[in-house]
C-alpha cells in the first residue's frame, strides 16, 4: 500500500489535518493507498508556493526554457509509461492495454503538444497612422485544475501542459478515486527542472480541497472537467469572483447511423464509442440512433458484437472491459438499467454482474425506449447504450439535438453533402464523421449548452491560459 503526500514547493507534504482518504483498486476492492484528505489550509499553502514560483526565477524563465522543461517531462513520463500504464489501470479498474494505447502515449503527446504550441506562438501587431498596437501574452497567475477518474493523467496533462507552457504555475486537485498518477507526474515534472511551486498538488474531496481551490482569492482561473450538476456549482463559486473558467462536462452523445453506411464500419465504431473505457468517457456514443430501415439488422449486428466483448481482469491484455471506477459507481449504473426496464425498455444483453469481485458490469445495450425517457436523455457514465429507429435526416437530427448535453456526435454515413450538413446542424462541439475519437490536439474541444463552458485545444488552450495585453505605441 501506498502513502501518498500533497506536492508543494517542489516537494512532498504531509496533509494539515491529518486525515485520509482511502484509495481502492475498483478491480479487486483492495487498499492500495492513503491519501491525504486536503483543506483549505493545504490549498492555501500551495497557492502561496506557486506566487513565490511567479516571483522567482518560473516567472521570468522564457518560452522555450518552459519548452525545455515540459519536453524533459515528457521523455521522462515515456520511460515509465508501461509502470505508469499498470498504475492507471490498478486505479481506475481500465484494461492496462487501454491505458497503454490511450491514456499514457496521449498524456506524453499532450507535453510535447503544448511545447511545440508555445516555442512557435506568436501574436499580432496592428499598424495604424502615427501608431502600432501589438499584443503580448502574459500568464493568467495562478491557475487552478481540477481532474476526474476516467483519464486521470491524460486529463491532467491535457491542462498542466499549456498552463506550464504559457508560464502559469499551477495547483492541481486530482480526483480522489483515481490520486496515483497525478503524484508520480508531479515528481516527473521536478526532475525534469520544473523550479519547485510551478507545479503544486493537493490531493482531496472536491467539496473540500476543490472547493477551496475554486474560491481562493489568488486563483485567477479554473479549469474544471467533471460532472455537470459539479460543474455547476463551480461556475457559481468562481463567477462571482471573476475568474476566468473553463469547465468540460458530461455528454450524452449520440452515434447516428444511416442506411448508407458502411455497416460493419459503423457497427464496430458504434461499439468502441459506446464501451471504450467501460463506456466513462464524456465522449461515449451513449445514444445510438439507427435509420429505420437498417434498424432491426443493425441492432442484431450490434448485440452479437456487444455479447462478444470480454469483460475481466484489466490486467490481461486479452481484456476489452475493466471494472467501473467504484461499487458505488456500479450502483448508480445499475438503478439507470432498472429505471430503462420501469421505462419500457428491452435489456438485449448484458447488464448483469459477472461473477468475480470487483465493480464490473456486463455491457448493456436497450431498445424499445422514447428517445426523450430519462435513460435515453440523462448521462449514464457506464457501460449501456440505448437504441432508436429514425426516419429520415430532419428526425436524426431533432432526436440528436434533443438533450440538454451538446459534446459530441459520431455520424455513419457515405453521403459526402449530409455529412456536412449535419456537421453544421447538430448541437455539438465536436462531430465525428464515419469515426469517433479521433482526437488532434491543435483542434478546439468543448461543448456547447451543459456539456461546458470554453474551448481548450491548440491555441485555445494557449489563450485560456494567458492574458493577451493590448500595447500602443506612438510612431
Ligand atoms: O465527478 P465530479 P464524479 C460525470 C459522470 C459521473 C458524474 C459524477 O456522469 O457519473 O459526473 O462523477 C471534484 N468543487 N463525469 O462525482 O464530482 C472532484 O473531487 C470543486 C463526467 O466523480 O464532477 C473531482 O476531482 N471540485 C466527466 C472532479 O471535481 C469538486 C468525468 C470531478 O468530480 C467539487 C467524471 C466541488 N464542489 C464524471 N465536487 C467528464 N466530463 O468526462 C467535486 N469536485
Amino acid at each position: 500500500m501506498k502513502t501518498l503526500s500533497h506536492h508543494i514547493a517542489g516537494a512532498p507534504r504531509p496533509g494539515a489535518s491529518g486525515d485520509w482518504i482511502d484509495d481502492l483498486a475498483p478491480a479487486t476492492g483492495a487498499l492500495i493507498a492513503r491519501v491525504p484528505r486536503g483543506g483549505a489550509e493545504d490549498v492555501d499553502a500551495a497557492v502561496r508556493a506557486a506566487r513565490e514560483a511567479l516571483a522567482g526565477p518560473w516567472g521570468r524563465a522564457g518560452a522555450a526554457e518552459r519548452a525545455a522543461i515540459l519536453e524533459e517531462a515528457a521523455r521522462r513520463l515515456e520511460a515509465r509509461a508501461g509502470e505508469l500504464a499498470e498504475l492507471e489501470s490498478l486505479d481506475t479498474g481500465k484494461p492496462v492495454r487501454l491505458a497503454r494505447e490511450v491514456d499514457l502515449p496521449r498524456a506524453v503527446a499532450n507535453l510535447r503538444f503544448f511545447a511545440g504550441a508555445v516555442r512557435h506562438d506568436r501574436t499580432d501587431c496592428h499598424e495604424a497612422a502615427g501608431a502600432l498596437h501589438y499584443s503580448l501574452r502574459r500568464p493568467v497567475g495562478v491557475v487552478g485544475l481540477i481532474t476526474p477518474w476516467n483519464l486521470p493523467l491524460y486529463l491532467l496533462t491535457w491542462k498542466a501542459a499549456p498552463a506550464l507552457a504559457m508560464g502559469n504555475a499551477v495547483v492541481a486537485k486530482p480526483s480522489e478515486l483515481a490520486p496515483l498518477s497525478a503524484s508520480v507526474l508531479a515528481e516527473v515534472l521536478s526532475q525534469a527542472g520544473l523550479p519547485p511551486g510551478a507545479f503544486n498538488l493537493v490531493h482531496g474531496l472536491g467539496p473540500e480541497a476543490g472547493a477551496a481551490l475554486v474560491v481562493h482569492p489568488e486563483v485567477r482561473a479554473i479549469s474544471f472537467t467533471g460532472g455537470t450538476a459539479t460543474g455547476s456549482a463551480v461556475a457559481a463559486a468562481a463567477a462571482s469572483r471573476f475568474k476566468k473558467l473553463s469547465l468540460e462536462l458530461g455528454g450524452k452523445n449520440p452515434t447516428v447511423v444511416f442506411a448508407d453506411a458502411d455497416l460493419e464500419a459503423a457497427l464496430e465504431g458504434t461499439v468502441r464509442a459506446g464501451f471504450l473505457n467501460q463506456g466513462q468517457v464524456c465522449l461515449a456514443g451513449s445514444r445510438v440512433l439507427v435509420e429505420r430501415s437498417i434498424h432491426e439488422r443493425f441492432l442484431e449486428g450490434l448485440v452479437a458484437r456487444v455479447r462478444a466483448l470480454r469483460v475481466g481482469d484489466p490486467a490481461d491484455p486479452a481484456t476489452d472491459l475493466g471494472s467501473l471506477i467504484s461499487e458505488a459507481h456500479r450502483r448508480r449504473v445499475e438503478s439507470y438499467l432498472a429505471l430503462a426496464r420501469e421505462e419500457g425498455g428491452r435489456v438485449l444483453c448484458g447488464g448483469g454482474r459477472p461473477p468475480r469481485p470487483g465493480a464490473f458490469l456486463e455491457p448493456a445495450v436497450i431498445a424499445g425506449l422514447s428517445p426523450a425517457s430519462r435513460t435515453a436523455t440523462e448521462e449514464v457514465f457506464g457501460p449501456v447504450v440505448t437504441v432508436h429507429p429514425f426516419e429520415g435526416e430532419a428526425e436524426a437530427v431533432a432526436i440528436a439535438n434533443g438533450v440538454r448535453y451538446g459534446l459530441a456526435a459520431s455520424l455513419w454515413t457515405r453521403d459526402l453533402a449530409r455529412a456536412h450538413r449535419l456537421g453544421a446542424a447538430l448541437e455539438a462541439g465536436l462531430v465525428w464523421v464515419n469515426c469517433w475519437l479521433v482526437r488532434d490536439l491543435r483542434v478546439p474541444f468543448g461543448g456547447v449548452k451543459d456539456s461546458g463552458l470554453g474551448r481548450e485545444g491548440g491555441a485555445w488552450s494557449l489563450d485560456f491560459y494567458s492574458e493577451t495585453r493590448s500595447v500602443c505605441i506612438r510612431t
